[in-house]
């Protein structure tokens, strides 16, 4: 039985306002509020950034604004639920699209959030990471988890355009969110890339693990793509074809809080993924695809990015009915299963 609750404006003025000086309110009139019935309440709404009109904006910001003058030259996709100050593509991510030009240098820091790129557009650039240069190629998730020096330089000729995903709402939120700037890095030899290029085989470790929590910084997408379509060829009645970017020596997560994936949709095909609790993101690699997320339908081409809430079946239909389409997919799900609070309601 569901009584109705008290509210502020049934009790005495004076007595509000005693329990104020003391710094303190009444749970009743609120309670409903912060413990909505059998689901939370959510800001984030399902929104849509198209490539076309975000890239000449983003080119812009190139003749505005020196990248000295930027450190990082990055346009925020920001969820209007959220409200676009708060720079939230939901409760825990960030999204940005951000231009490195030619001969650019966006100088080396490291910070508490984490952070993963995926390359959208450009040859020619490089991050690199915890002294590993790591060349960025489109489709490309390079890795600059919590803690971890970066940088990122750009050799070649055109413009580069990657999209930055981030952990840095829930971050600031914990007011835990700070960075450190650093020197130029010294580009050492060896890539976690390069060791840990085929799955199953790692170097081996005669009596432990690497004793970097994060081998692997870069997953190139030529390698995703082909596992996306052995996994499909060679199981013809999956409907989720779908990998998960994962840390090779531990089989986890590749990073600690958001999770990365890159789902295959078939020639064609719609699939409805179910509504589990982390909000999520989706980014067309390649193809042209429709997101049907809450009442809304998104109609996504290459380098398109759209975000949904938590608790929410999405449907992705390819409309590409002779060629297979590629989603970069990043969610809240290792948070939300380390808090315990995950839950997929099908
Ligand atoms: O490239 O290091 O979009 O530090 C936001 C913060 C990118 C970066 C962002 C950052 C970076």
């Amino acid at each position: 039985m569901t009584h109705e609750l008290g509210r502020l404006e049934d009790l005495p003025e004076n007595y509000v306002q005693d329990l104020r000086d003391l710094n303190v309110v009444p749970l009743w009139p609120s309670l409903r509020g912060v413990l909505p019935p059998h689901i939370p309440t959510r800001q984030t709404q399902p929104t849509h950034w198209p490539y076309k009109r975000l890239k000449p904006l983003l080119l812009k910001a190139g003749e505005l604004t020196p990248i000295e003058k930027a450190e990082r030259r990055v346009l925020v996709l920001a969820n209007p639920g959220h409200g676009l100050d708060k720079m939230q593509a939901s409760s825990a991510m960030y999204l940005g699209m951000q231009l490195l030009l030619p001969g650019e240098w966006a100088p080396s820091h490291r910070h508490t959030p984490n952070a993963v790129r995926m390359i959208v557009e450009g040859e020619g650039a490089y991050t690199t990471v915890d002294g590993e240069k790591c060349p960025m190629h489109r489709g490309d998730l390079i890795l600059t988890p919590t803690g971890l020096w970066h940088e990122h330089g750009h050799d070649g000729t055109d413009p580069v355009i990657w999209l930055d995903v981030l952990d840095l709402p829930l971050v600031y939120y914990m007011e835990a969110s700070y960075h450190v700037n650093g020197e130029p890095q010294k580009v050492l030899t060896g890539r976690g890339d390069r060791q840990y290029a085929h799955g199953g085989v790692v170097p081996t470790r005669v009596f432990e693990r690497s004793q970097k929590p994060y081998p692997m910084l870069r997953y190139a997408w030529t390698d995703a793509k082909a596992a996306l379509q052995a996994l499909a060829e060679d199981n013809p009645a999956l409907e989720q074809v779908q990998v998960t970017y994962t840390n090779p020596e531990t089989g986890g997560d590749a990073e600690n809080i958001l999770g990365f994936y890159a789902l295959m949709l078939r020639p064609g095909q719609s699939l409805r993924l179910p509504a589990r609790s982390p909000a999520q993101v989706f980014h067309v690699i390649e193809g042209e695809v429709q997101a049907q997320i809450v009442n809304r339908q998104f109609h996504m081409v290459e380098a398109d990015t759209c975000c949904a809430p938590g608790y929410e079946a999405v449907t992705l239909t390819n409309l590409q009915a002779d060629k297979a389409s590629f989603i970069f997919i990043a969610d809240e799900s290792p948070l939300h299963r380390k808090l315990g609070v995950y839950e997929n309601r099908g």
